[in-house]
């Protein structure tokens, strides 16, 4: 019988983070339930379900101590697929969580929640996690709505979130923006369980990365949770720089946090 204080829900098992997440986070001595929209190979206990369904969340979540939350769309799209999938889906999942008596959150926000933030120049104070909304997008806006969501849980049920205003989460950064905001697989699950396991944390805002060189927010929140990133982008950077050239003022790219979101976003697959 798996200890239920170490039993997590994972939300998104299928995607780019949740996958990466699947293998790693056993080894903090978490069991996974996995749940997301499409079926996962070899996981033939997983649920498949989408976040409108209530009656599988309410499945889901039931004995679980906590929620890692990562599924939904994750760039830019329609506003009513965005409103379905993150704005009701997020909904419908803190609802589930709060009857079940969940007591902790960890929710995949995004630098996009504050995209049009204007991005502070090397060396210049970090941009502060209590930054004002600026979404650039209607993904962006959805983490804005996840993060005020969250804030609501906690102000009115108790019940506790740490959202992660994620950076990029992927193997290896692949392009200078990223250089500043790559959030490296290992140091994503050192955040998360950090995030896990933080005494009290009623509703609290992150940045999500890892100790890059060209960092330009405040990680201090994260690090007062706990967070020990490990990594930092810096070896990939004059491959990079040489590859694609550094963006010049007047170049979303440069001069705001989301980079180019808020003129050409990329679009999510269907
Ligand atoms: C995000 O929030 C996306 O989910 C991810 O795929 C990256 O594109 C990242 O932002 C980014 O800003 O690069």
């Amino acid at each position: 019988m798996p200890d239920s204080s170490r039993t997590l829900l994972l939300t998104g098992a299928a995607g780019g983070i949740g996958t990466l997440m699947r293998g790693l986070l056993p080894a903090y001595g978490y069991t996974l339930r996995l749940f997301d929209a499409t079926p996962i190979e070899g996981e033939p206990t997983a649920v498949t379900a989408d976040l409108g369904d209530k009656a599988a969340l309410r499945e889901a979540v039931a004995g679980v101590d906590a929620v890692v939350h990562l599924a939904g769309i994750s760039l830019e799209a329609p506003f009513e697929k965005i409103l379905r999938s993150n704005i009701e889906g997020t909904y419908n999942l803190y609802e589930a969580a709060e009857e079940a008596g969940v007591r902790r959150i960890v929710q995949a926000s995004s630098n996009h929640a504050v995209g049009f933030a204007p991005l502070p120049g090397p060396g210049g104070p970090p941009l502060p996690v209590e930054t004002p909304h600026r979404p650039d997008s209607y993904y962006g806006l959805s983490k804005a709505f996840g993060e005020d969501l969250a804030q609501l849980y906690w102000d009115r049920d108790g019940l506790e979130t740490v959202s992660v205003r994620i950076g990029a989460c992927h193997m290896e950064p692949t392009s200078v923006r990223m250089l500043s905001l790559w959030l490296s697989p290992g140091d994503a699950a050192r955040l998360f369980v950090a995030a896990l396991t933080a005494p009290a944390v009623g509703h609290t805002v992150v940045y999500g990365s890892s100790a890059n060189t060209r960092l330009r927010w405040d990680l201090s929140s994260a690090r007062a949770l706990g967070y020990l990133p490990q990594d930092d982008s810096e070896q990939y950077a004059a491959k990079l720089i040489e590859e694609h050239g550094e963006p010049l003022p007047g170049d979303p790219e440069h001069d705001l946090l989301g980079g180019s979101f808020s003129v050409d976003p990329p679009q999510w697959p269907y």
